[in-house]
């Protein structure tokens, strides 16, 4: 009763910035996002056994306190798999985010999204897309768009079980192999306000929040129809101004929140002056500095050039879409339910100690 998966993260480009069910993580808005290839990966092996008396979680070789609320709400994954397959044994996850640490890159999306795969497989389910996007929406709602390769919306449903809120993939990492995502890292450390504790606030007192729920739909259809016409100025213009839009919410939270700093106005600036009147680098901010810029082949060139003149620049990551999870047998607990000790190291992978 073993599995493990290797799942990538997804940068959004129609952002999922607000709840209507915290507890079964609901969206207020559809979202649409490319999922990313290796360079943003995490591996997960779960093991269930009668040998274990309680469960464990393991992340980057630590042991995870599961007292924890928030790390115990995210691993009701376990809870779910069990009552789905019937069986009660308790659980060992061993997790590892296979990216530069210091990327400071979001990696719940990866995390939990290889968690529901490796859980659902260790229990003998076989779960198809959908199930496999609700249960890992469980653990963190963007990880449900990473259940799948390619371009990705999580639909945000209207039923209040959740049953028809979850990820469909419209186009796969073959549709528009030109794209790029040009990753640049200005600031690595951890963010001051959750990403979970952030949306609620915002919901919560931000008025221009409402004016963004009733423009939202609208622009969903727009960009899909630009991704799927592989239009990348409209592509392009229509990120760079959905980013922008989820920021003045944040801003207009109260107390504000705020996630860009000097540097990631220094690179919209930069990636604005490139583009002139027909875009050729479409940035995007999640909650935090760090810039995602969509491009094509052909101008990833130019937008790195244009980073390396950005003093605050700390590291550059070029990413492919990527084709979403897969269960590979390099385990990281053996058989006798022990955690094999390793480590990820830049340019090697992952390491066995
Ligand atoms: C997104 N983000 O669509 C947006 C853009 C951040 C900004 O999804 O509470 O970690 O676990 O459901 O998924 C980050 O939120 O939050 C996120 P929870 P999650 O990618």
């Amino acid at each position: 009763m073993i599995s493990t998966c290797e799942a990538t993260a997804n940068i959004a480009v129609v952002k999922y910035w607000g709840k209507r069910d915290e507890k079964l993580i609901l969206p207020t808005n559809s979202s649409l996002s490319f999922t990313m290839d290796d360079q943003l990966k995490t591996r997960t092996t779960v093991m269930f056994s009668d040998k274990f008396k309680e469960d464990e979680f393991w992340l980057n070789g630590q042991k995870m306190d599961l007292s924890d609320k928030d790390t115990a709400e995210r691993v009701v994954q376990l809870d779910l798999v069990r009552e789905k397959a019937g069986i009660k044994e308790k659980a060992k996850i061993s997790s590892i985010n296979c990216f530069p640490t210091a990327a400071g890159m979001a990696s719940s999306a990866a995390g939990f999204a290889a968690l529901a795969c490796a859980a659902s497989k260790a229990a003998g389910l076989e779960l198809n897309g959908k199930e496999l996007s609700i249960l890992a929406r469980r653990g963190s709602g963007s990880a449900c768009r990473s259940v799948m390769g390619g371009f990705v919306e999580w639909q945000a449903g209207t039923k209040s079980d959740g049953s028809d809120s979850y990820a469909v993939q419209h186009a796969s990492e073959t549709h528009w192999p030109e794209l790029r995502n040009i990753i640049a890292v200005v600031d690595a450390k951890k963010k001051k306000v959750s990403s979970r504790a952030g949306m609620k606030q915002t919901v919560a007192t931000s008025p221009l929040y409402k004016a963004r729920m009733e423009y939202l739909p609208k622009l969903v259809e727009d960009m899909k129809k630009a991704v799927m016409a592989k239009d990348f100025v409209r592509f392009a213009e229509l990120t760079m101004r959905e980013s922008s839009d989820m920021h003045a919410v944040m801003l207009d939270t109260w107390p504000p929140i705020t996630y860009l700093n000097d540097w990631s106005k220094e690179i919209m600036h930069g990636a604005i002056e490139l583009n002139g009147a027909t875009p050729i680098a479409g940035y995007t901010f999640d909650a935090g500095p760090n810039a995602h810029i969509y491009t094509t082949k052909q101008n990833v060139g130019a937008v790195k050039k244009m980073l390396s003149e950005i003093e605050g620049v700390n590291k550059v990551i070029e990413c492919k879409v990527g084709a979403g999870p897969r269960y590979v047998d390099d385990h990281l607990i053996d058989e006798d339910g022990v955690i094999i000790p390793h480590e990820f190291i830049e340019g090697k992978g992952i390491v066995v100690k």
